[in-house]
């Protein structure tokens, strides 16, 4: 077996020594372990560090894409170079490389698919209340719309089987981490949660800005995802809703039309209410039309992952 640790990288140079330090060079049931570094754009001297280090894989991006396009072209470069097992961690010596043996100990004895480490965030020391608070909101509605029982929904350090990496399409800008968890519970993928905890920290975090920024980002990966697989589920309760609100006008008119007996004499009275209900129940009709358009265009890409699946698995093999 074949593990690849791939680390996706942003200037860091200084923390990086530190990480491949302390990946192991030997674990029970692998054969060889390789690292990827994943240069995103790089102004200081992490590629040379690396290179200093014995690093031969590389994958370049010659600007700055972000982390989720460099977890995406890693797992494609991991692949191609015949990983079976891929962990992903950080740049920045956050996790402890050395608890690798136990992050992909699920894989390795068949029981999991992907991997993810649960930095046991409540207990963080430098996590402010704020930000503990976010986290929790933010992996319960992760939670609820990928219907996972995952403790810590942004935890970077991960691993996968191959099988699970080829399955994976990272398609959002943002946030790979909710996007790939709600893949991989629509793939029914089997995930395992292990305890790890965090380094100390050695700088803050450089992917979000604020806090706001992380939460404004990951809800609209989330919500962006959910519509991905689950489409009707959104049509279909706004149809609902549209439905239910257009019927109260509409009942109200005809309910004032049977009892109100001056209509016979001065013609219909309460049309506001027959345009307000009219507009609802044509706005249900569209989301209820939407929500059947909407499935379709889920089944064909259901079908075009399956097509890529096989594509992938005829040029990189099973
Ligand atoms: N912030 C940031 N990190 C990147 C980017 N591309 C790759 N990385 C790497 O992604 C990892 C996670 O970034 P980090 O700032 O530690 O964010 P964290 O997920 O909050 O720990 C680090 O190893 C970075 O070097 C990018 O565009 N922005
Ligand atoms: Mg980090």
């Amino acid at each position: 077996m074949k593990l690849i640790v791939m680390i996706p990288c942003l200037n860091e140079e200084a923390t990086l020594p530190l990480v491949l330090g302390s990946i192991p060079k030997h674990i029970e049931g692998i054969d060889s372990i390789e690292i990827l570094i994943i240069d995103d754009g790089c102004t200081d001297a992490t590629v040379d560090v690396a290179k200093h280090y014995g690093i031969t894989h590389f994958v370049y991006h010659l600007q700055n894409q972000g982390l989720s396009r460099s977890f995406r072209d890693g797992l494609t470069r991991a692949l191609e170079l015949g990983a079976d097992i891929i962990v992903l961690t950080d740049g920045d010596n956050q996790y402890k490389q050395e608890r690798i043996p136990d992050l992909i100990r699920p894989i390795v004895e068949g029981l999991a698919d992907t991997v993810i480490a649960d930095r046991e965030t409540q207990t963080i020391e430098h996590f402010s209340p704020m930000k503990k608070l976010l986290q929790r909101f933010g992996t319960w509605v992760l939670n609820k719309a990928a219907g996972t029982t995952i403790p810590d929904a942004t935890s970077g350090f991960r691993a996968y089987s191959r099988k699970a990496a080829m399955q994976l399409n990272i398609i959002a800008e943002y946030s790979f981490a909710t996007e790939t968890t709600i893949q991989a519970s629509q793939k029914h993928h089997t995930i395992a949660i292990v305890p790890i905890k965090t380094n100390e920290k050695l700088r803050e975090s450089r992917q979000f800005k604020s806090s706001w920024e992380h939460v404004r980002k990951s809800s609209v990966t989330i919500i962006r995802a959910f519509i991905m697989y689950k489409p009707y589920a959104l049509f279909l309760a706004l149809g609902l809703f549209f439905l239910v609100l257009g019927l109260i006008p509409f009942i109200y008119f005809f309910w004032i039309a049977i009892t109100d007996h001056r209509w016979l004499i001065f013609g219909p009275r309460h049309i506001r209410s027959l345009v307000i209900g009219s507009v609802l129940l044509i706005a249900s009709f569209i989301s209820f039309t939407l929500g059947v358009i909407a499935d379709l265009v889920r089944i064909n890409r259901l079908l075009i992952e399956d097509v890529l699946e096989h594509v992938k698995r005829s040029r990189m093999g099973d």
